[in-house]
């Protein structure tokens, strides 16, 4: 007789550890989906925000500077202050030149394929602007080219 009531002790037990199992599976199942949908759509609900930045980034790279400053110095020792300046093509170059007062010969600064023409009295700045279209090396110089340097377009 006890026997038989420890056998049905165990298989209620058991029969009650099943159901327990049922009940907490079927809860998590229940549960568990909504709060995955729900975690789902926080990042679904980020991604707009993250499409906004993606579709910002173009606009922010892309736009290029309307000009471009340079700025070159010719020195008393003989030499500009900068023996090569870089620019993108293109895009409009704003060419500040200055001559100290000591530059001698230097205060004249010529680019022949940009037509500019430059001549700096008493380190006052003197600027000119053009764009340059194709890539490459120019020079800008003083008139008999012992002030040397290069402009390189890209
Ligand atoms: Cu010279």
């Amino acid at each position: 007789m006890s026997e038989e009531k420890i056998m049905v002790q165990k298989t209620t037990a058991l029969l009650l550890a099943a159901l327990a199992f049922a009940v907490l599976a079927g809860a998590y199942a229940v549960y568990a989906h909504p709060g995955a949908q729900v975690q789902q759509s926080v990042p679904a609900a980020a991604n707009p925000g993250s499409a906004a930045q993606a579709i910002r980034p173009p606009p922010d790279a892309g736009p290029q500077p309307a000009v471009q400053d340079v700025y070159i110095r010719a020195l008393g020792t003989g030499a500009y202050d900068k023996a090569e300046i870089a620019v993108k093509k293109g895009i409009p170059v704003r060419f500040h030149f200055t001559a100290d007062a000591d530059a001698g010969c230097g205060s004249y600064l010529v680019m022949e394929e940009f037509g500019v023409k430059l001549l700096s009295r008493n380190g006052e700045e003197q600027v000119a602007e053009f764009t340059p279209q194709q890539a490459g090396t120019y020079e800008y110089h003083c008139g008999m080219h012992m002030f040397v340097g290069r402009m390189v377009v890209s």
